[in-house]
């Protein structure tokens, strides 16, 4: 196994240096995906320019967290490495966690790690009561409990197999896409894993998920996840029935 940490970015210019210091504790190589963020945060970018085991790819313009993530995992395959472990630059997620993150790729080199997050009395109410929604279907499209939380950034992900699933489907490129590759990796036969680590959501955070935006585009890309479960549903309860 060949992994590397994957970082998208957008905006964070508070965090992502913090963030960069605590992943290099494992040391593995960083490819930071720059979303097209602004002039200040580039600077800060431009400072880790250099490190070591750092690099940094530049999109312009911003493609949506969707895009960064797959055009940081196209990268990363092409340069020889089999896992990707996505951890976002806001600080949300618990860089201490990645050795266990790493632990369960390397026991099960072909499937999908997914991070399930334990909530801090601070995350906001309206977000939990949506991943309840999102976590309800995404059960229903897949016909199977096997995906604990399809929201969740911090993630393993297998780079062949992901790849493959980015060029076979179209996959949202913004706040859709982490339920939406979780579900079309396990519709292509992928296994999936969950591990639980703790999210903060910090005062004054950098979010920029919107409320009316991300939420319709997320109910636009379920209602084809669940059209798109009819025609799998036989293999998808086989697949169940004949889990060990
Ligand atoms: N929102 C957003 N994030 C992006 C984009 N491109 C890359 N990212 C990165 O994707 C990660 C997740 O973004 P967040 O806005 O924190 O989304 P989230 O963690 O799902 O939402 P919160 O729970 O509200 O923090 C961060 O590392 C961002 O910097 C983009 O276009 N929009
Ligand atoms: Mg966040």
């Amino acid at each position: 196994m060949k992994a590397c940490i994957l970082i998208p970015i957008y905006n964070n210019r508070d965090t992502i240096e913090t963030v960069v210091s605590q992943v290099r504790r494992f040391n593995l190589p960083v490819l930071i995906v720059n979303d097209g963020s602004n002039a200040e945060t580039r600077a800060v970018l431009d400072r880790l320019t250099g490190t070591e085991g750092v690099s940094i790819m530049h999109l312009e313009p911003n493609r949506g967290k969707g895009g960064a993530v797959k055009a940081g995992m196209v990268e990363a395959f092409g340069r020889g490495f089999t896992h990707a472990v996505q951890i976002d630059a806001d600080g949300q997620h618990r860089a201490d966690d990645i050795p266990k993150f790493l632990a369960a790729a390397e026991a099960e080199p072909e499937a999908l790690v997914l991070g399930r997050p334990i909530f801090d009395s601070d995350v906001p109410k309206a977000r939990l009561h949506g991943r309840k929604l999102s976590q309800g279907l995404v059960w229903l499209q897949t016909l199977s409990f096997a995906i604990g939380d399809p929201l969740f950034g911090f993630r393993v992900y297998p780079l062949a197999a992901s790849v493959a699933v980015i060029d076979r489907y179209l996959i949202g490129n913004r706040m859709d896409f982490d339920p939406e590759i979780a579900v079309k990796l396990y519709w292509s036969g992928c296994p999936v894993r969950n591990i639980a680590s703790p999210v903060r959501y910090p005062e004054g955070g950098l979010s920029s998920f919107r409320m009316v935006r991300d939420n319709l585009r997320i109910s636009l890309m379920h209602t084809r996840l669940v059209i798109g479960m009819l025609p799998r549903a036989p293999k998808l309860l086989w697949r169940k029935q004949s889990a060990p």
